[in-house]
């Protein structure tokens, strides 16, 4: 076992010990130092003294991101700036973005965060990890870099972009892992083909790390036929540290939660209450150890769950649900809750069907229109209208049997959507608001 794995291991009880210890030297430095937090806690009459168990954790108040745009820049940061090593900036849907400066402690624990996920995934010190993340203000770029280097691993840093480079360099270089959005690696996929190489004819290619956004099972099962690799899921957020908050282990369709640094907690979004372990709701996180920008009961607006029971590989950290939707990303189509992901599973559940879609929403004066774009793979289109026609009621089918709606469903040729370097735009509104 790689040494950085064995924290994840630790007995139960001794980590509860942990948190509780971190949180009460988190609580007090959080409520003298950042005013936003002493008034809300203020507000609600309770003291850091009132933290006695972990539980009493439910009884201080939540961050969330209106906060962090509210207190740009340097509202919410809690160390002095000799102190501070780097920023991290996320942009949002609107507005102004949010910032998050580190301290080097921060960064580190961020780094060991990614390096113990790639351990549990099966990476080593031979590996060359290609990180085709974004660098920059977004987290996955230098997050999947440090990450890679503090496990041991040959890191080619090659961004995101550039498709036909990072083909060639894959190739030559005899990458074994690739980091990037799933949605990246099928675009370079895609051009893969369109090159002629045959990743697992040409390329050396194990292991991708994928993740900053959603993905369903049925795409990550897609990625593991089309690239003969292992595809693994890596999740975390900007607010708290950027990829490598929780990871999945083989055993498990879920994520371990590296809970000795980030203290995860389910909240019911409309009451606010905490959950009991292995009920759905909000994912919450306190950030036990960072001191640039701690975060208490920060609420991610992830749909998640904590899942009962231990897992087979005997990690001791508690597992999560992946997350395949956000509260926010909830479409309300004719009345009824539809999910991105409930579409892309759908869709997925048809072979001919190319994992590139689109939804695209509009409306009348007294209609909404919901429409999904969707590719079809290169062998299956085909200029037959009445071949096409019955692809189309099959999809329409897959779909509506896990949405309950009668979408518009329109079938286009392969690579005519748009592709994406970093987070994919799957949902495009036009409704009138
Ligand atoms: O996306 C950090 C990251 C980079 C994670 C690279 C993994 C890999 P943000 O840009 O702040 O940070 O976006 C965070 O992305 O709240 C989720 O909604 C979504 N997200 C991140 N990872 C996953 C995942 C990075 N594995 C937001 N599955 C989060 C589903 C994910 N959603």
């Amino acid at each position: 076992m790689n040494p950085i794995s064995q924290k994840d291991y630790i007995d139960r009880a001794a980590l509860r010990k942990l948190q509780l210890e971190k949180l009460q030297e988190l609580i007090p430095y959080e409520y003298e130092r950042v005013p936003l937090f002493r008034r809300r806690c203020d507000e609600k009459g309770v003291k850091p003294r009132d933290l006695v168990k972990l539980e009493d954790l439910g009884k201080f108040p939540f961050m969330i991101k209106t906060d962090l745009r509210d207190e740009y820049p340097y509202g919410l940061t809690a160390a002095p700036m000799k102190d501070i090593v780097r920023f991290h900036c996320s942009s949002g849907t609107t507005g102004k973005p949010i910032c998050i400066p580190a301290t080097m402690n921060d960064v580190d624990i961020w780094s060991e965060g990614v390096a113990r996920c790639l351990a549990m995934y099966g990476i080593t010190p031979d590996d060359v990890v290609q990180v085709s993340y974004g660098y920059g203000l977004f987290t996955g770029g230098l997050g999947a870099h440090y990450g890679a280097e503090k496990l041991g691993c040959a890191v080619l840093p090659t961004s995101a972009g550039n498709t036909e480079k990072q083909i060639m360099l894959m190739k030559d270089l005899g990458t074994t892992v690739i980091a990037c959005t799933p949605s990246y690696f099928l675009h370079l996929a895609t051009s893969a083909e369109k090159m002629g190489v045959d990743f697992r004819r040409d390329t050396k290619l194990k292991h991708g790390v994928f993740g900053a956004e959603p993905w369903t099972n049925e795409i990550k099962t897609r990625i593991e036929e089309i690239a003969g690799i292992q595809a693994h899921d890596i999740y975390g957020l900007t607010e708290i540290a950027g990829p490598g908050v929780a990871g999945n282990c083989p055993y498990c369709n879920g994520l371990h939660i590296w809970e000795d640094h980030f203290y995860p907690e389910i909240i019911d979004p409309d009451t606010l209450e905490v959950l009991p372990d292995g009920e759905q709701g909000e994912l919450v996180f306190t950030t036990l150890d960072r001191r640039g920008t701690p975060m208490v009961r920060y609420r991610t607006r992830d749909i998640s769950r904590l899942q009962l029971g231990e897992c087979p590989c005997g990690r001791t950290m508690r597992v999560m649900d992946r997350v395949h939707a956000r509260t926010d990303d909830m479409l309300i189509v004719h009345g009824v809750n539809v999910f991105p992901s409930q579409v892309e599973a759908g869709l997925m559940k048809v072979p001919e069907i190319a994992p590139h879609y689109q939804i695209v929403l509009s409306s009348t004066d007294t209609l909404d229109i919901f429409e999904i774009k969707v590719e079809v793979v290169p062998e299956a289109f085909s200029d037959n209208i009445r071949d096409l026609e019955v692809l189309r009621k099959r999809v329409l089918e897959a779909v509506k049997g896990i949405i309950g709606l009668t979408p518009k469903i329109t079938l286009v040729g392969p690579a005519t959507l748009p592709r994406s370097e970093g987070k994919i735009k799957r949902v495009i509104d036009n409704r009138r608001k």
